[in-house]
């Protein structure tokens, strides 16, 4: 329950990381209410400073006494420290905004996308979690065309970028591309096969259903943000070698029949939406146009007639920001809202 200030102590947990690095610049650059900063990361990072506005700010470790005089706390440093530390946070009187995948499908926690269900904001009880970074983009996309036509089935296929496995991973495909321009030897650390000229089927780890993890975070959390289960949604999560950006190709079943034109229309209003499609002047979005932008970008829409009302389309979001550091900052700005 965050109580109404002029300014709020507010800190990042896993400061050093991907994400936790996009979190200190996106509060910087939205003027966040930022009373004082408190970043934290592993014993790795002992000694180590971030630069925020201006000043350097140390990196702690975490122990019990932490998050006292904390009022906002953005977590972004993998499920087994928000499973021990977000609970703690919670008692310390801090409002935790997490980023990992551990409680966004617990029914005390709402899952929150800003553009799509910030009424659910209002029954948090101290965790609120930031839905997975392919999730995001996609359901901001769905909701303006679910509140006119409902959606009843989506097939989605990502091309998902390697700054979303973290920092050790935009490295593994900066050496492996340098490595075998070089004509040496490559090594795998991060992924279990080359990625570098590669594309690989496989997302966060295969379950019993023969799908992984991650298709099944896209399925799951759409139902809960949209507030809406009866929305059917089949995925498959593709690696690419790209390093910012998560593409998708989309195939929506609606219930009304929609027009491309009308779906042109009707996302080219919607809040976080960028409808960026003219085919004929081989405008559409792409990774590397999209990196370092808010919004949720669409080209390629066009209508499915092999189905009655169907329609695909091609959308590109910059995963580290509307995919994770934004949407966090943009729950924290709403919270603040209405305090
Ligand atoms: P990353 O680049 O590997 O960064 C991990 C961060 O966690 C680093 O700051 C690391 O600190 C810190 N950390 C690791 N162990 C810790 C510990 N014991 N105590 C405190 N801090 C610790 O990974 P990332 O891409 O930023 O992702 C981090 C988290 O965000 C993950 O939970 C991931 O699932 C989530 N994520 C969510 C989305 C999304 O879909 N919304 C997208 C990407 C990532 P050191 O530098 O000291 O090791
Ligand atoms: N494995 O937060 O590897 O659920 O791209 C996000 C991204 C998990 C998550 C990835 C992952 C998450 C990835």
């Amino acid at each position: 329950m965050l109580k109404k200030k002029e300014r709020y102590v507010t800190a990042v947990v896993g400061a050093t990381g991907a994400v936790g690095n996009e979190m200190v610049k996106t509060l910087e650059t939205r003027s966040f209410p930022v009373e004082r900063l408190r970043l934290f990361a592993s014993e790795r990072s002992e000694g180590k400073q971030i630069e925020f506005r201006d000043t350097m700010v140390p990196v702690e470790t975490l122990n019990e006494t932490s998050f006292e005089g904390i009022d906002i706390a953005l977590f972004s440093a993998g499920a087994e420290r928000s499973r021990i530390w977000a609970p703690l946070a919670v008692r310390s009187g801090c409002v935790v905004i997490d980023n990992s995948s551990q409680w966004r499908m617990d029914p005390d926690v709402p899952l929150i996308v800003p553009e799509v269900n910030p009424h659910d904001l209002k029954w948090h009880k101290g965790i609120i979690a930031n839905p997975n970074c392919s999730t995001i983009q996609m359901v901001v996309v769905l909701k303006p065309i679910h509140d006119v036509a409902r959606v009843k089935r989506v097939v989605v296929t990502t091309f998902q970028s390697v700054s979303g496995t973290g920092q050790k991973a935009m490295d593994e495909l900066l050496q492996q591309t340098t490595d075998l321009l070089n004509f040496r030897e490559i090594t795998c650390a991060v992924y279990p096969y080359q990625i570098a000229f590669n594309v690989l089927p496989h997302i966060d780890v295969f379950l019993e259903n023969g799908y992984t993890k991650e298709e099944m975070k896209m399925v799951n959390e759409t139902k809960k943000i949209m507030g809406d289960p009866s929305i059917r949604v089949t995925a498959t999560t593709v690696r690419v070698p790209v390093f910012r950006c998560h593409s998708e190709s989309l195939n929506i079943e609606t219930e009304k029949k929609l027009s491309a034109r009308e779906v042109r229309a009707l996302l080219s209003t919607a809040p976080g939406v960028i409808v960026y499609d003219a085919p004929e002047k081989k405008i559409y979005p792409i990774p590397i146009d999209v990196a370092g932008t808010d919004e949720t970008y669409v080209g390629r829409i066009r209508e499915d007639d092999t189905i009655e009302n169907g329609i695909n389309m091609w959308i590109v979001a910059d995963n580290l920001r509307k995919g994770a550091a934004l949407n966090a900052v943009q729950i924290a700005e709403k919270l603040i809202e209405l305090a």
